[in-house]
């Protein structure tokens, strides 16, 4: 990549001297850029695989972070985002053979993988309890779908039963099914239930509001010395979702007891403890959620992992297209710790409804 012919077109301040690959995102491509000035950078080539209206996306991105800077300015406060540095004719990002986009790097920050702390939770769940409430008043409608039917399950499910008729029909691929026979049918037994949220939506019996929808902690940069919130970060889906997305993607990767992808499944659970920390920060953050919105936070909680681990399994069948992968079987690993997370979950389902429950007003 001639990353100097694409950084020259951002203002920058001072001359880049280096980039090198930065972070554990499994989308996009990101770099950290330093120049000659002592300035840093994320430099980032945004998956077209994933995202097939780039520009679309980006206009999301400076319509969000200048909403939210316009209303912290408002209140005498910081805003929690970073906005894209543009291009010396105003432009967010830069066509070559791809599409890459800058923002300054946010010093003195960190990304936690897993809380070690329950403050350090308690702070993720105010920082996407709050970015919810403080979009309240977006005008959604201008949004565009950056992904069309992200977190819709009963959609996730279709594409998944194409992937497996797909990989019937080819010989190289075929051999996964055999390998993925129990992830499949743990799939297949709950694909009725899943469907449950996505149908409330549609019903209206759960509001749509402007969601983040990608709400892993490491989403979420905290003060390196105070480990409060300073920026939510990685907002190319933000869209139109249920606040049970959010919720929930956040119980499935940092109330887990394991990393994503463990392999031994012993080790993965849903901690109760943080369960109940961060679903407290998040209610008080998030404060006009509506009892039904609030009594369905444990089910958002089951159908994102449910919903993960089935995207897992899909690009596993489909040659892992989708994901970065570090090895082969990567994907299908990541599938069975996320199941193993669900499962988790069915056997703690009265006590995750009771801390629920407890915590209404
Ligand atoms: C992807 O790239 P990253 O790490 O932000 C994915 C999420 C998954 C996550 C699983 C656009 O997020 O939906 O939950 O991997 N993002 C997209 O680690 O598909
Ligand atoms: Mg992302």
């Amino acid at each position: 990549m001639d990353y100097e012919k694409i950084l020259a077109e951002f203002e920058l301040d001072g001359k880049p001297v280096s980039c090198d690959t930065f972070g554990n995102g499994l989308i996009n491509n990101t770099f950290l850029v330093t120049t000659d000035r002592g300035k840093k950078y994320i430099l980032q080539r945004v998956s077209e695989e994933a995202f097939k209206d780039v520009p679309a996306l980006m206009e999301n991105i400076s319509g969000v972070t200048e909403f939210l800077e316009a209303k912290a300015r408002a209140e005498g406060t910081e805003a929690h985002v970073i906005g894209p540095v543009r291009t010396a004719d105003g432009s967010t990002f830069v066509r070559e053979d791809g599409y890459f986009r800058v923002t300054p790097f946010a010093e003195n920050t960190i990304s936690i993988e897993a809380p070690e702390t329950d403050d350090d939770f308690h702070e993720c769940a105010v920082a996407f309890g709050t970015f919810i409430s403080d979009l309240a008043d977006y005008p959604a409608e201008t949004l565009h779908e950056t992904i069309p039917n992200f977190h819709n399950t009963v959609d996730r499910f279709r594409i998944f039963h194409e992937a497996l008729e797909r990989a019937e029909a080819d010989p190289e691929l075929a051999p996964r099914i055999e390998e993925a026979k129990h992830e499949i049918d743990f799939a297949l037994g709950r694909e009725s239930e899943a469907g449950i949220l996505q149908e409330m939506r549609e019903s209206g019996e759960l509001p749509t509001r402007v969601t983040h929808n990608d709400t892993k902690l490491n989403n979420v940069l905290l003060d390196a010395k105070t480990r409060k919130l300073r920026y939510v970060i990685d907002l190319d889906t933000v869209m139109p979702g249920l606040a049970h997305y959010d919720y929930g993607d956040c119980i499935r990767f940092g109330a887990s007891t394991a990393s994503e992808d463990e392999k031994d499944l012993s080790k993965v659970e849903c901690d109760m403890h943080l369960f109940e920390v961060f679903t407290r920060g998040f209610i008080s953050a998030c404060s006009d959620l509506s009892d039904r919105e609030i009594e369905m936070l444990p089910l958002g909680a089951k159908t994102i992992t449910l919903e993960l681990a089935v995207r897992f399994l899909t690009d596993y069948l489909d040659g892992d297209r989708y994901f970065a992968t570090k090895y082969p079987g990567h994907n299908l690993a990541r599938c069975r710790c996320q199941m193993q997370l669900v499962r988790d979950m069915e056997k703690k389902w009265d006590e995750m409804n009771r801390i629920v429950a407890s915590l209404v007003k």
